[in-house]
């Protein structure tokens, strides 16, 4: 077994999580912030068996769009906030972060 974490936009949840259990995946949602844009994003703990892991990365990988998005960085340290003005920069967000790690065992009392 796998253990899926998958990071991805708040916007696209309710697509992924309704595709996954149209195919009968389980997920849990946990509601997390990334450490760079300090926005929410979601986290999904998805466990399958090994034969299943291509098709829930295709999904996710369908289910999930990149988007660009202006930040304003934070003012630089020790500088004179008075004058900084910050010039918002292009990131690309979305798309999906995900991590595949083995399951050692697995108990559903
Ligand atoms: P954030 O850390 O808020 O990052 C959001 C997006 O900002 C990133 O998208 C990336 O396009 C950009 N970004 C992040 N750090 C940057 C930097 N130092 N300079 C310029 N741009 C930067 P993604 O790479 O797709 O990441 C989306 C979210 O996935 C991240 O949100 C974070 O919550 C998570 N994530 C990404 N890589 C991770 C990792 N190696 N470990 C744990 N979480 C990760």
């Amino acid at each position: 077994m796998k253990m899926i974490v998958a990071i991805v936009q708040d916007k696209d949840t309710n697509r992924l999580t309704d595709a996954l259990s149209e195919k009968d995946y389980k997920s849990t949602k946990l509601s997390t912030r990334g450490g760079f844009l300090k926005e929410g994003n979601t986290t999904l703990m998805i466990a399958v068996d090994d034969e299943d892991v291509d098709e829930v990365l295709a999904i996710i990988k369908e289910n999930c769009s990149k988007r660009d998005q202006m930040v304003a960085p934070i003012s630089p340290m020790g500088g004179n906030a008075d004058s900084y003005i910050p010039k918002p920069v292009k990131v690309e967000v979305g798309g999906a972060n995900v991590f595949v790690l083995p399951i050692e065992s697995f108990f559903h009392f």
